[in-house]
């Protein structure tokens, strides 16, 4: 970012890295997103760190001019809670695909809602694992039939919303990459709503899924009414067709603060319990 100004805009937290995305992937709607709603919070790119796991859209911390860690698949949340514990002062987002955060990433996923650091997370959700060229993962309808898996799943698909409000997580939304400004609005609130930030965001794979084009005719925005209640968001989840879009659930649990002095213990102190 410019010395000079004194307004952030988006370009301003975008890396000079071009993206290897398939042309017309949902994922550019989330850095676009991103970029959106950290120049509208006033942040410097300095003052964030974006945190993914293996994916294609866990490429994007590169994209980015924030500080960033691509690091092992299905470990974004764990790192991203050590790095918010150690640097409270760095506003934290871990990003991921749905591989990466519900099958070998899903036991970090509940504790990360359970825990309820505050940090964002967001997951780009398009029902395959992309990367590795169109296997099912456990958000694929079970009956959708490819190549690698000719008669469906025939599993019952994972519920990420209600899995995230039965765990713990403080703030739940769904956005959509064809909104990026909806999207935007969406990222401004879970990134300010203190606590873990669970944004479930609609982002095709126009490569394997090409189907998923359709979603910006089934979308619905704004239909999610926001409440407080995890009861009235619990009936409203399970009412809810995964089409529609908003912030499901602002709660009021108190982000997890580590014990005073935990962690601020320079890691020299914590070495030497462990020397032979
Ligand atoms: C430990 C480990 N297991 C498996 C893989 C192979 N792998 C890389 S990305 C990926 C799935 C990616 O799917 P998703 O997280 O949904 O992201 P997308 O590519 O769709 O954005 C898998 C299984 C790996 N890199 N590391
Ligand atoms: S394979 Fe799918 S998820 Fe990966 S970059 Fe291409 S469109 Fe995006």
């Amino acid at each position: 970012m410019s010395e000079q100004a004194a307004v952030p805009v988006p370009g301003d937290f975008k890396s000079d890295v071009k993206p290897v995305w398939c042309p017309g992937c949902g994922d550019f709607g989330v850095l676009n997103a991103m970029a959106k709603a950290m120049a509208r919070l006033a942040l410097r790119p300095e003052q964030v760190a974006v945190v993914s796991g293996i994916g294609c859209s866990s490429r994007i911390p590169a994209y980015t001019s924030c500080y960033g860690f691509h690091g092992v698949h299905g470990r974004a949340l764990p790192t991203g809670t050590g790095l918010k514990l150690a640097r409270p002062d760095l506003t934290v987002i871990v990003t991921g695909g749905d591989g990466d955060g519900y099958s070998i990433g899903g036991n970090h996923f509940l504790h990360a809602c359970r825990r309820n650091v505050d940090l964002t997370y967001i997951v780009m959700d398009n029902r395959v694992y992309g990367m590795t060229k169109g296997q099912p993962s456990p958000t694929t309808e079970t009956h959708w039939t490819s190549k690698l898996a000719p008669h469906g799943t025939g599993l019952n698909e994972f519920h990420p919303m209600a899995i995230a409000l039965a765990a713990g997580a403080n703030f739940i939304a769904r956005g959509f990459t064809g909104d990026p400004n909806g999207l935007a609005d969406i990222l401004v609130q879970a990134i300010t709503t203190p606590g873990f930030s669970f944004v479930e965001v609609l982002s095709p794979c126009v490569t394997f899924r090409p189907e998923q084009k359709d979603w910006k005719k089934t979308v619905r925005a704004g239909n999610l009414a926001s409440t407080a209640d995890p009861v009235l968001a619990a009936r409203e989840i399970f009412a809810d067709d995964g089409m529609n879009l908003g912030v499901l659930y602002a709660g009021e649990r108190p982000p997890y603060q580590p014990p005073v002095g935990a962690a601020q213990r320079p890691p020299a102190d914590l070495e030497a319990q462990f020397a032979l």
